[in-house]
């Protein structure tokens, strides 16, 4: 469908205002939210992320990018809350105790909400209690951890311990990343997953979730 293919090239180009219009003017053609939302802003967005990885964008475009799936979405969310859309899952996402990194995280935010998950972002600095805590509030199916110092990363095994001491850990799934972590280390405080970048881990959050 063009007017798919036009949403999809604008939220690339991260012409906000314009995604907002053509998405409008595609619910009133009658295109339905949910493929306004698939073929539209999430096939743009499935672009950047696979660009971004390949380093053919970089953090500047991405954000621009998100700011216009942003706006789009803002028009489509009444329509999309209506019909009941499902969520993949609910993630809760936040950057290690004693780190003030966000960049990445909020990336990783991003691209689980382009996969269909419900993200609650507690931000920075978060200790393993907020991270149970909100887990158990949320009755969620996945925690994600992001540490960029070599100092805090060793606090993702303290949230193991403490989701483990709650008795969430058959339920929840223990995603880690960041840049000193590595596979080695993921293993190490016994997460469930690790990845690279912020594409790659909505893709294996799906798929933990679909297992
Ligand atoms: Co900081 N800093 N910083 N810093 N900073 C680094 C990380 C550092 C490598 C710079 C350096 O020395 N070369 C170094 C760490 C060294 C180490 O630990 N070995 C460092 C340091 C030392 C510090 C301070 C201690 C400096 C000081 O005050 N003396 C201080 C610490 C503050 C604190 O956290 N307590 C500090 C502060 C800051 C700023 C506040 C100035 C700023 C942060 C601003 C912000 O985030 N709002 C900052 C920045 C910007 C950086 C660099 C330059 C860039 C980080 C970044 O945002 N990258 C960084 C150097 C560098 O990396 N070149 C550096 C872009 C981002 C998209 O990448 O976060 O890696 P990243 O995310 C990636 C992947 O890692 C992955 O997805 C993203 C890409 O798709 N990913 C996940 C991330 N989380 C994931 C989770 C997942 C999966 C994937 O699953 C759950």
């Amino acid at each position: 469908d063009d007017i798919m293919l036009e949403i999809s090239e604008l939220l690339q180009k991260g012409r906000a205002p314009l995604v907002k219009e053509k998405v409008q003017q595609a619910l009133e053609n009658g295109c339905s939210p949910k493929d306004i939302l698939e073929q539209g802003l999430l096939a743009g967005m499935d672009v950047i992320g696979e660009k971004f990885r390949n380093n053919e964008v970089f953090v500047p475009e991405v954000l621009i990018a998100a700011r216009a799936m942003n706006n789009g979405i803002a028009v489509l969310k009444p329509h999309l809350a209506a019909m009941g859309v499902e969520s993949a899952g609910c993630v809760i996402l936040g950057t290690v105790k004693g780190d003030l990194h966000d960049i990445g995280k909020n990336l990783v935010k991003l691209m689980l909400e382009g996969k269909g998950f419900q993200v609650v972002d507690l931000g920075v600095n978060v200790s393993a209690e907020q991270f149970v805590k909100a887990a158990q509030e949320h009755d969620a199916d996945i925690v994600c951890c992001s540490a960029l110092l070599t100092t805090t990363m060793t606090e993702m095994k303290s949230v193991e311990q403490a989701l483990r001491d709650a008795g969430l850990r058959e339920k929840v799934k223990f995603m880690v990343g960041g840049a000193p972590v590595t596979q080695a280390f993921a293993d190490s405080v016994g997460a469930d997953c690790y990845t690279p970048d912020a594409a790659t881990c909505a893709e294996e959050a799906l798929r933990l979730c679909r297992a």
